[in-house]
């Protein structure tokens, strides 16, 4: 599929999403967070997808946030409307099967922070900035970014950064547990490809069963957490590759997954 706003490229199993927008540092209009979605919901559905990266064009930014110019047009409820519909592609992206990691290689603020926090894992370059300085324009994030922030960071630091708006840089942002890792800018984009690959050597239904454990899970009470875990754990038992993974190791062999 043709896509305007964002680059796709499948390369080995792995999918690279590019958000390309560089002339507005890859603002977020609604074509774009359209484009993102059907990008994913393809992925979903595709085999040969085993993991994707996200990431941004140009030099300066992994996406700056949502397309301000749009932004100022919104009434309630075209606002109310616009945030949901983002909502939900993020949480689509938060829940997707397979590892979903943001490479950040410049600006993530406002709608980009909140594009990284529903990926998996998050990988900066020493350049990224990352902030979501929407109150510094009379709004507050609306794609997840107050719920997922406080997950992450713990309240005291969420309410910190989304009240000061103050954008941070990658060793902030990994000392606070931000971003996983942070890398120089030319190894961005290869340790975030190292990490991929190596989550797809491993057990497809295990990684999705994991991803569904801690994601879904953590929107659970512990207890009932804990059973959606037992209960994957069950349902991998009955699994070729758990059988594969297991045999592997006692007959001293890499494991041949199949994702079944
Ligand atoms: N939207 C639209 N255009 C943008 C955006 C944006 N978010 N960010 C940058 N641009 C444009 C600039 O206007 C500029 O365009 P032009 O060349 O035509 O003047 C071009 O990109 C380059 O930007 P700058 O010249 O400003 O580049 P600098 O290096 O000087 O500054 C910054 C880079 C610091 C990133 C600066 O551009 C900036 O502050 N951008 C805005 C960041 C921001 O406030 N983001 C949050 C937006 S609000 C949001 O994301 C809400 C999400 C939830 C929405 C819920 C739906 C209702």
């Amino acid at each position: 599929m043709a896509y305007e706003n964002i680059k796709t490229n499948l390369r080995e199993g792995l999918l690279i999403v590019t958000i390309d927008r560089p002339k507005v540092l890859n603002a977020l209009n609604a074509e774009t967070v359209q484009e993102i979605y059907e990008a994913f919901s393809k992925a979903r559905d595709d085999e040969n997808v085993k993991a994707v990266i996200v990431t941004g064009g140009g030099e300066k930014a992994f996406v700056a946030g949502a397309d301000i110019n749009e932004l100022a047009q919104k009434t309630p409820i075209t606002g109310k409307e616009t945030s949901e519909r983002g909502q939900a592609v993020l949480s689509f992206i938060e829940r997707f099967p397979k590892p979903v990691i943001a490479a950040i290689n410049g600006f993530a603020l406002g709608g980009g922070c909140e594009l990284a926090l529903a990926c998996h894992i998050r990988i900066a370059s020493e350049k990224a900035q990352i902030g979501l300085p929407e109150v510094t324009l009379g709004i507050i994030p609306g794609y997840g970014g107050t719920q997922r922030m406080a997950r992450l960071l713990g309240k005291g630091k969420a309410l910190e950064l989304i009240c000061t708006g103050d954008r941070i840089g990658a060793a902030d942002a990994e000392r606070i547990g931000l971003v996983n890792k942070v890398v120089p800018a030319d190894q961005l984009m290869s340790v975030a490809e190292e990490m991929a690959r190596k989550m797809m050597s491993r057990g497809p239904l295990a990684i999705r069963a994991a991803i569904e454990a801690v994601i879904r899970g953590g929107e659970m009470p512990f207890e009932e957490g804990q059973f959606l875990e037992a209960t994957l754990f069950g349902l991998l038992c009955a699994s070729d590759d758990t059988k594969e993974g297991m045999n592997a190791f006692l007959e001293k062999r890499p494991a041949r997954f199949k994702g079944r």
